[in-house]
């Protein structure tokens, strides 16, 4: 009960962090923040509950897949923006589908993204890459148009069957390493934390101290080469009416982290110009 009290002032607490933050570059805002990994990892799902903390309420604007469709996902590249009472928060975060090996999204289009050289509400071709004579591609981007942060988002489960996905893994950590001598900073989102352990799934409170949730986040970590401190464990609202403190304090922390990333990138590019 008392991490329930303690959770609902911390969530408060982020929430006000939130609403008062500026970027510290005003010519660089939205921050963009990229979401990659595989089908079903809870991408849409994560934008949704980014929303519905954000709104105080349950909200299902990213349209997340309950039905996983063999395969014939559209390769569309989605912007999200979160309405404050009178503007917008100064972050977006976008949607790209699956890292599936030959389906889904060419690195190359990524290595485009990720240099700004690709415009909002593009929709991407597994076998051609964008060419640069296509008018959605941006030949000379700047500061504001490149991805500020890169998160890959895993389900907690999957991370312990990656050796069946090895084609993704291969691809996200491709993508990691090019985004890394950018200089971009990254962060990794860990779902479906109440699948993994029955303990969270009866008491989210206990993500804290979970064996299994400790396990696969340092499993995650060796497979990924990422520090533990670099992945957030979190639950999305993904079946409830109704937001819930722990729930809302995970993801708020998670995004408030995210986004202060994104911002010391953009404010060491302008120290380094
Ligand atoms: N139990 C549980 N299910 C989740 C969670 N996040 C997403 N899901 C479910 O996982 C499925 C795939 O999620 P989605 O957001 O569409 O994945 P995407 O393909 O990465 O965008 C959907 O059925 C979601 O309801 C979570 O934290 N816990
Ligand atoms: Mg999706």
């Amino acid at each position: 009960m008392q991490h329930v009290i303690k959770n609902n002032r911390k969530s408060k607490n982020l929430l006000e962090k939130l609403n008062n933050f500026q970027p510290v570059n005003s010519d660089v805002t939205p921050l963009r923040i990229l979401l990659h990994g595989p089908v079903g990892a809870g991408k849409s799902s994560f934008i949704n509950s980014v929303d519905s903390c954000l709104e105080g309420r349950v909200t299902t604007r990213a349209l997340t897949s309950s039905i996983l469709e063999g395969g014939s996902f559209t390769l569309e590249c989605k912007t999200f923006k979160f309405k404050k009472t009178d503007s917008f928060y100064p972050f977006t975060l976008i949607d790209i589908c699956g890292l599936e090996d030959k389906k889904g999204i060419q690195t190359q289009d990524i290595i485009k993204l990720l240099n700004g050289h690709i415009r909002n509400y593009y929709t991407f071709n597994s076998v051609k890459a964008i060419s640069e004579e296509d008018p959605k591609y941006n030949k000379n981007p700047s500061l504001k148009d490149k991805i500020h942060c890169l998160v890959s988002v895993l389900s907690a489960n999957s991370i312990s069957r990656m050796e069946e996905k090895k084609d993704v893994i291969r691809k996200m950590k491709e993508v990691r390493r090019i985004a890394s001598n950018l200089g971009i900073p990254q962060a990794i989102i860990m779902t479906k934390v109440d699948e993994a352990c029955p303990l969270v799934k009866a008491n989210l409170e206990k993500v804290y101290t979970s064996k299994k949730i400790k396990e696969k986040m340092e499993l995650c970590s060796s497979t990924l080469g990422v520090p533990v401190s670099y992945i957030f464990p979190i639950k999305n609202y993904h079946e409830e009416h109704t937001t819930n403190n722990t729930a809302d304090f995970l993801i708020l922390d998670a995004l408030q982290r995210i986004v202060n990333f994104a911002d010391d990138y953009v404010k060491d590019q302008v120290d380094n110009d």
